[in-house]
């Protein structure tokens, strides 16, 4: 039976903003407070999606949150009615109005770990929801995920859902941005590449001196045990501590992952060769050819890496069993890297083509093209089964951008947060979008 692998992309929420939310990711914290344009953030993603459509690759929609999230703030002591609670969370705490603002659920990538029915032990699609417990802005958005994720692959014969593991750090869980699959083709059994941060209980891994691992050891290993995944086709690695020190806060940031091929930063990963060895021989069990494609750190450092976002690329196969990369535009513009892309592509290596696209507002948040997309492979029937309204087509990218002309503000900045127009603004814009999107209720100001 034929299969592919789906990209998922977030829509980027009416709130997009600079809160300066995430320590160790250095552009969040760089462009902490700028004003932002949602409506450009949306517009730039949705071209991004349309182009894939366009190249022939199937390509999905996940909706974005219900910001600021009044819920969340409630929990937090704020009350009254909804706008009180804005007006008073913006006098009595302002941080915590910013990070309940945040439209971070854009960055798909972070909500859940899938595996595909060709790995797990009952032939199922398994999610499980990332708890994202690192940050508190993130970390309220597994409820929803949930929600949102159980109404696009909701028939129970193809898709098992996992709630997300115990929020506590031990078991900090970043999702698909720290996870990759290799295979010879998407609908075979293929080899889950598990990459982790530290050890939450065993103290012989190393940890980062500075920034947080956000992914742990126990996690990834909680996750593949849900998806029932067997041991050889499975493979942890640790991140290298020194690059997480660097800014790289999630393994996408400096490897991307797919079909038989690994594209890595030299630095990225400690015990790189026996990590290799071990991911050539599963996948040579399951009938694949490995190939790592390392980038050496003579001709593009971790923190030329970082600035363009390099590594934050899709790497997608073909008809013809080539490779493109999709990269952020930063890379055009830092010579080094831009100048190693040239290479690559003369070279007899798999990535023939490299495309480009502007996400600079997402970028400024730190989410390149790779974060903005889950990865979901499928085969014809499970892809049937799919809630077809979240495809994108020609008429659903037109809705899609006139919904957002519509919606959304061209800018935003820290005082517009705590104005109770824009919770209005972003509830009768998601009530629309559901419709849209035939996701059903999915939101909290719907459902309650
Ligand atoms: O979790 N930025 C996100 C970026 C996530 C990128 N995802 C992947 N690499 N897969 C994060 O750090 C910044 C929000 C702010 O500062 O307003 C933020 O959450």
């Amino acid at each position: 039976m034929k299969s592919c692998e789906v990209n998922f992309d977030g829509l980027v929420g009416p709130t997009h903003n600079y809160g300066g939310l995430s320590y160790g990711n250095v552009a969040s914290q760089s462009n902490c407070q700028q004003s932002s344009n949602p409506r450009e953030a949306a517009l730039q993603g949705l071209a991004k999606m349309k182009a894939l459509t366009d190249m022939g690759f199937t390509q999905g929609v996940l909706a974005p949150q219900e910001r600021p999230d009044i819920a969340g703030l409630r929990k937090l002591g704020f009350d009254g009615t909804d706008a009180q609670v804005i007006e008073r969370a913006a006098k009595q705490a302002m941080p915590l109005l910013v990070a309940s603002c945040s439209a971070s659920s854009m960055w798909v990538a972070n909500a859940a770990t899938v595996s595909p029915s060709a790995d797990t032990a009952d032939g199922r699609v398994h999610f499980t929801a990332a708890n994202l417990n690192c940050k508190y802005h993130r970390s309220i958005e597994h409820p929803t995920t949930s929600r949102v994720l159980g109404s696009m692959f909701a028939d129970q014969q193809h898709f098992a859902h996992h709630a997300a593991l115990p929020a506590v750090a031990q078991f900090g869980d970043e999702g698909a941005a720290n996870h990759t699959r290799f295979c010879r083709s998407y609908g075979e059994a293929g080899v889950e590449f598990f990459v982790f941060g530290r050890s939450a209980f065993d103290t012989r891994y190393p940890a980062p001196q500075k920034y947080p691992a956000r992914q742990t050891l126990e996690a990834s290993q909680a996750v593949a045990r849900l998806h029932g995944l067997s041991d050889d086709g499975v493979v942890f690695a640790q991140q290298n501590p020194a690059v997480i020190d660097q800014g790289v806060f999630h393994n996408d940031v400096i490897a991307v992952g797919n079909g038989e091929v690994l594209f890595y930063h030299e630095d990225a990963f400690l015990n790189t060769e026996h990590m290799l060895s071990e991911l050539h021989d599963k996948l040579g069990r399951r009938g694949g050819r490995f190939q790592a494609i390392c980038v050496p750190r003579s001709e593009v450092g971790v923190e030329d890496a970082v600035r363009s976002y390099l590594f934050n690329s899709q790497l997608l196969s073909r008809p013809d069993g080539s490779m493109l990369l999709i990269v952020p535009e930063e890379c055009r513009g830092n010579e080094r890297v831009w100048n190693y892309l040239q290479r690559l592509i003369a070279d007899e290596s798999p990535v023939r083509e490299v495309k480009v696209f502007d996400l600079k507002q997402s970028m400024q948040n730190g989410g390149g093209p790779a974060c903005l997309r889950l990865r979901v492979a499928l085969n014809e029937t499970e892809l049937a089964a799919v809630n077809p309204g979240v495809i994108m087509t020609a008429p659903l990218y037109d809705t899609l951008t006139q919904w957002v002309d519509k919606h959304y503000r061209d800018r935003l900045s820290e005082n517009d947060l705590a104005d109770p127009q824009l919770l209005d603004e972003c509830r009768t814009a998601l009530d629309e979008l559901t419709r849209h999107l035939k996701l059903g209720a999915v939101y909290p100001f719907q459902i309650n």
